[in-house]
């Protein structure tokens, strides 16, 4: 079976429809048929502004909400980074490998510094701590959204490196984007992705939000000033983005809906799109509820999900230690 991995900040209250169509629905859908890890990577959540109690409080919800979205604690590990001590150790090797200049290219550092009063040396370090978190568990696939590439680019280069310098340690990741679903714009701005940040509050979707807060959401959403339903990424961002939203998540096609809406308004696409996204989430938020209802049951899944990726990870960084000549972890 190949190894999968995939990590999300626990960064906001709520996940948006962009992780989900981006990233959480392949986590779902590769368990059957992989051996998965996925963790809420609480570490790097540290790396911008945040506040301890909200933290913890949104670790818990993150997890509560990927079991509910599906992830199956049956069938691949579900943890909390910071309960795998591994991860850090890793990064620090890792970061002795990587050039200053090579990590001064990844753009998301750039863009969120940007965003920041004031940016921390673990902001810029992040792709790095995210190479460990990947080549820890020796990962063929990484199911992520299209802002991920870099990184994960910057993680093969770092894999092949290390294997070349000190021989054979690590497996060289592969991307895994879904192309339609790459990258969610957010419904204000089609010409930014839907992000947790967003500034403006009616361009992203949460996976928690109240179905009448999602039908206000999708009705503003910006579109252009024809009329005609039809996907065109340069000419018709907002529309383009409304049909990938509609595709994925009402299991047709972009085609079929091109056909279906020709000659109807803006107006019915997005009052039928509304129903199809707020009968999607649904189900959701009252699931998420019952994952933080039982605390006892969500801690026992998390740490025999850390337990089982400990297991791993502690092999991998074994083998590094020796590889750059430390002494063997006790
Ligand atoms: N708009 C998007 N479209 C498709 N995929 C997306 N992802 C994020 N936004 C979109 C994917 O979701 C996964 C988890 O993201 P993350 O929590 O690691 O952080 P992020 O990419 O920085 O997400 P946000 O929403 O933009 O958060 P903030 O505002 O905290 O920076 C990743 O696989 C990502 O590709």
């Amino acid at each position: 079976k190949p190894r999968v991995l995939s990590g999300i900040q626990p960064t906001s209250d709520s996940f948006h429809i962009g992780n989900y169509l981006g990233a959480l629905r392949q986590w779902v859908a590769l368990q059957d048929t992989a051996d998965a890890f996925y963790c809420v990577v609480d570490l790097h959540a540290i790396t911008v502004d945040h506040d301890p109690k909200v933290l913890h409080q949104r670790s818990r919800v993150s997890a509560a909400q990927l079991l509910a979205l599906g992830v199956d604690p049956e069938k691949s590990a579900l943890f909390v980074q910071s309960q795998v001590p591994e991860h850090p150790m890793l990064a620090w090797i890792l970061g002795a490998e990587t050039g200053f200049g090579e990590a001064s290219r990844m753009t998301q550092f750039k863009d969120k510094s940007a965003k920041q009063e004031r940016t921390t040396v673990g902001l810029f370090t992040y792709p790095i701590l995210q190479a460990a978190d990947i080549l820890l568990y020796q990962t063929d696939q990484v199911p992520v959204g299209e802002d991920q590439r870099q990184h994960l680019e910057l993680t093969r280069d770092l894999a092949i490196r290390f294997n070349g310098t000190y021989g054979q340690t690590f497996v060289v990741p592969e991307p895994h984007i879904v192309k339609e679903t790459a990258t969610i714009k957010d419904l204000a701005e089609p010409e930014k992705k839907m992000s947790k940040s967003s500034t403006s509050p009616r361009g992203c979707v949460y996976l928690l939000d109240e179905p009448g807060q999602v039908r206000k959401k999708i009705k503003s959403a910006v579109t252009d000033s024809d009329a005609e339903v039809r996907y065109d990424t340069e000419a018709k961002p907002g529309v383009s983005n409304l049909l990938n939203i509609y595709a994925a998540l009402g299991n047709t096609t972009v085609e079929k809906l091109e056909a279906e809406y020709a000659g109807k308004g803006y107006g019915d696409f997005k009052g039928d799109l509304a129903d199809v996204v707020a009968d999607a989430l649904a189900p959701i938020g009252a699931r998420t509820k019952e994952f933080l209802a039982d605390k006892a049951e969500l801690d026992r899944i998390l740490t025999a999900g850390a337990e089982k990726a400990r297991h791993v990870a502690a092999r991998t960084l074994a083998k590094a230690y020796k590889k750059v000549g430390f002494y063997p972890p006790v």
